[in-house]
């Protein structure tokens, strides 16, 4: 592929949120990931403490929801992941759905599976920038295939 179409608009970085990991919801929400066209390209299972979930959220800090946020992103283990495809962050934001489930189109991944709109079972990121920032918090170099 030549190098221009390669540089920008990729990658994008997802969590499957603690309620869709509670729920056993792992397996078919990476299916509809793979299904998609996206590659997993780096992957870990872990729980993060308040004060990780507040930095990974620190942009939100000024919003009314950011300590309801920051406690339910705590409360137990995430899957974490970078996924590839070209158009991967408007894609992904598409296959996902909106914020709030209520308002998330037929067959989105919230649609399907987000139990509220804190509790909403997957996050994307919403900017190349931002995908580029939130995977090098979860992972290295080494960790990225
Ligand atoms: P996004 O995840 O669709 O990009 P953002 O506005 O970036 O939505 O909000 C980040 C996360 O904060 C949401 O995914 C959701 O978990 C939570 N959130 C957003 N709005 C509310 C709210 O009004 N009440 C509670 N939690 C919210
Ligand atoms: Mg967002």
């Amino acid at each position: 592929m030549p190098k221009i179409l390669k540089m920008s608009g990729n990658i994008t970085f997802t969590m499957l949120k603690p309620d869709a990991v509670e729920a056993n919801n792992i397996g078919p929400i990476l299916a509809m990931i793979n299904k998609a066209g996206f590659k997993i390209k780096a992957m870990k299972y872990l729980r993060l403490s308040r004060e990780q979930a507040g930095m990974f959220y620190e942009v939100h800090k000024e919003r009314p929801f950011y300590g309801e946020l920051t406690q339910y992103m705590s409360s137990g283990p995430i899957v974490a992941a970078i996924l590839e495809k070209n158009n991967a962050v408007s894609d992904f934001r598409k296959l996902i759905g909106a914020t709030d489930p209520s308002k998330a189109e037929e067959g989105t991944i919230r649609k399907m599976f987000a139990k509220s709109i804190a509790a909403n079972a997957v996050h994307g990121s919403d900017s190349d920038e931002n995908a580029s920032i939130e995977s090098s918090f979860f992972f290295s170099k080494l960790e990225q295939f």
